[in-house]
Parts: structure tokens; sequence; C-alpha cells
């Protein structure tokens, strides 16, 4: 029932940022999209081994992007008002940027990165480095018993059995709990071209269509759903079980995004086909806009060393030839060379963009927050360079 339709050919682990002596032994893998026509759902064809990209080493760190502090704790009073919680759990917490904003005695991180569950821990938090998965969601039961409100930003994407995912979160949820979870909107990427959301850490692209079929065959519904600007564009789910009176005062948000979504034609294969042209548009784009630049003898850097931009990289064969650097605050990140394409990153701090007369947006979903801090690089000429919504210089 799975269909091909898009191909970014080979890929390393998009946060695998490699030290000098990593360079020559580094992991590749085939990087194909498909569309379930039984379920509606867009995946990778072949999946990454979880414990490659989630470890101790896993550089994405939350909490330095003020943006996504933000968010989260404009998220957490909402989610306060909205169904008052007693307790809590969050899956994939980071280093805590949500769950900091609920009590410490009733709340409950999991996440399989100790670098970052070991930040939550010292916190105080119950915190446990583990995978999300049914035996998990069972042993949290007779420890904790029930959870009011589960919730997961990020992250539900990451997971490869999503029947198992869901399957774990009704048995652990409350009668009248409720299950909140955001991720990138497939519709938002059709939308934007935004190819670069796809790569080994999303194995799943979430429609509300097909998160309506699977969470339903799982005990699990829909009953609201936020339109978010964040990440270019995500949607944020609200579900509960269908057994319970409260189960009947359903949205007519849900109604509306399945409408939206199979008007755009979500439902269709031919939607994906024509999907796949347009990335291989966008790539030649690119690929023409920056070697014209170079050939002019223009010098372009790179800001944000983003999992997007490894797709983008490696998708396009992008390396030293026409990017010189990429900057990122991520301090793991600075004196590493991007995954696959092997472009040093550096800390902001270290490089003069005054050098440099263009800037590619590797972290385009933070355009107006940087453009902000560039008024220097304005002022001085300084140009910058994305593919979203179209290749273009600005
Ligand atoms: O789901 C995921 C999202 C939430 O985060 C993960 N699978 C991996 C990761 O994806 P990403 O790397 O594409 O995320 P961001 O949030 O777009 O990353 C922004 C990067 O850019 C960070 O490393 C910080 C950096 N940055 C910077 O150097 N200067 C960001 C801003 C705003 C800046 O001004």
């Amino acid at each position: 029932m799975k269909k091909e339709f898009l191909d970014l050919g080979r890929q390393p682990i998009a946060n695998k940022f490699l030290k000098e002596d990593e360079i020559n032994d580094e992991f590749f893998f085939d990087l194909k999209v498909v569309f379930d026509e039984e379920t509606k759902l867009v995946s990778m064809k072949d999946f990454v081994k979880p414990d490659m990209m989630f470890n101790d080493d896993y550089k994405y760190n939350t909490s330095l992007s003020t943006p996504m502090v933000n968010h989260f704790k404009k998220t957490a009073e909402l989610l306060k008002m909205k169904f008052g919680p007693e307790s809590v759990l969050e899956i994939g917490s980071n280093d805590g940027p949500f769950i900091s904003n609920f009590p410490i005695e009733s709340s409950i991180c999991v996440e399989p990165c100790g670098n970052f569950s070991s930040k939550t821990a010292n916190m105080g938090y119950t915190s446990y480095t583990e995978f999300w998965n049914t035996e998990l969601a069972d042993k949290l039961k007779s420890d904790h018993g029930n959870v009011d409100l589960i919730y997961s930003a990020n992250c539900i994407c990451h997971i490869h059995d999503l029947d198992d995912t869901f399957k774990a979160v009704a048995n652990l949820l409350s009668d009248d709990g409720v299950f909140v979870f955001e991720d990138p909107s497939l519709l938002s990427i059709l939308q934007r071209g935004s190819y670069d959301q796809i790569y080994d850490e999303h194995p799943h692209i979430f429609s509300v269509t097909a998160l309506d079929n699977i969470l339903k065959r799982n005990g699990l519904i829909i009953f609201d759903v936020d339109n978010l600007s964040v990440h270019g564009g995500s949607n944020r789910i609200y579900a509960k079980k269908p057994n319970i009176p409260s189960a009947n005062t359903i949205s007519d948000s849900v109604i509306q995004n399945l409408r939206k979504e199979d008007d755009f034609g979500i439902n269709n294969f031919e939607t994906y086909e024509a999907f796949a042209k347009k990335v291989q548009f966008s790539k030649e784009e690119l690929l023409r806009c920056l070697t014209n630049l170079r050939h002019n003898g223009k010098k372009i850097m790179c800001i944000g060393a983003t999992a997007k931009s490894t797709t983008v990289f490696n998708y396009c064969g992008i390396g030293t030839d026409l990017i010189d650097v990429i900057t990122d605050t991520t301090i793991d990140k600075q004196n590493t060379f991007a995954p696959g394409s092997h472009i040093p990153v550096a800390s902001p701090e270290d490089i003069d963009m005054l050098d440099y007369d263009y800037a590619y947006l590797g972290a385009w979903n933070f355009k107006e927050v940087i453009m902000k801090n560039q008024k220097k690089f304005i002022a001085n000429g300084g140009k910058f360079i994305s593919h979203i919504p179209k290749v273009d210089t600005f």
C-alpha cells in the first residue's frame, strides 16, 4: 500500500556534527519517502535505528532557542488553564523548557538522550532515560498510576511504531486525561516546499488526516487542533479516550483541518508526485543561485547548523565549494563539521559577518529573529538566501 514519491538521496545522521577524526567513517543511508494509501501517512521508506540518532551525544538543545522557550512557557500556561492537570508526563523532554513550568512532585520526564535527561533529573524531576513504548508505559503506570496530561513536542513524529506509541499513551492516560502533541505539519511542508523537514529523525510527517486514522485504531480520538507557526508550520493535536462523556465535544477545528487537507489533495498520490517535482526544481534553483554568486566572486556563509540544512546540503550536493562556513549558537555544534557536507561549523562570535556577501538561512524558520540580529551585516550590503518558500535573495 506504500507508494514511493520522493528520493532525497544519500543522507547522513542529520544532527551528527563531526569531529575531524570522525569524518572518514560517517554513516549514510538512502532517504526515500512514501505515501500509505490506507492511512494517508507520509513516512520514510527505511528507518534509521533510533539509538544511532538519539543518544548521549544528541546535539539539539531546546533551551538554547529563546523563541522555543517562550513557546513552551505559553503552551504550558494554556494547558494548565484549559485542563488543570494534577499530573503531567512529557515524552521527549529534552532539557526541560516545557516541564519546568509544572510542579516537580507531580511531573515525569521521558527522554532517551542521557545528556538531557540528566539535566531534568538535576532539576529534581523524575526522569527516565528511555525510549517511549508500551513496556515503559506499563512500568510508569505501576510506579506512578495514570497521568492527566501527556504532552510531547517534536517527538511523536520521531518514533517509528505509531500504533505502539498511541496504545502506550491510551494505557497510561487517566480516563478523562488529555494527550497533546505537536509536530511539523505535512500541509505546511507541501505548501511551502520545505522538503528539508524530512530527515532521519522525522520518519513520519503528520497530516491531521493520517493522525485521525491512526489514533482511532489505537483507542484515542482527536477533539481539537491548533495550527501553529513554529518550525515553519506545526499542528498541535488534542486527543482523548472516546468512551467518556466529554468525548462528545469535538471542536470545529478538527473538521476544518480535515477539509482543508482534503481540498489541498492530501489524500491523493498525485499531490505528492507534484511535490517531488517542486523539490527537484528547488534543488536546481538553489544550485543555480549559489553557483552564480560564487562565479561572481561572492562569499557565502550559512546561519544555523540545522537538521534541515543537512537534508538540503546533502540532497543538493552543496559543500565548501559553495558555502564557506556555518555559524550556530549551540556550543556543542561549534568547531565541528556539518554531517555529509563537512562544511565547518563555528561560533557566531568567531566569524566577522562583514567578510561575507551572502548568508544562507539554514534556520529559515527563525528568519525574523536572525534578520533582526544582523543589522550591521544588512547595513554593510549583506544579503540573505533562502529556499523557502522559493529560492530567493533579499
Ligand atoms: O524536531 C526537531 C526540531 C525541533 O529541532 C529535531 N528533530 C531537530 C531540530 O531540528 P532543526 O535543527 O532543524 O531545528 P531548529 O530549531 O530550526 O534549529 C535552529 C538552529 O539554529 C539551532 O542549532 C540554533 C541555531 N540558531 C543560530 O545559530 N542563530 C538559531 C537562531 C535563531 C540564531 O539566530
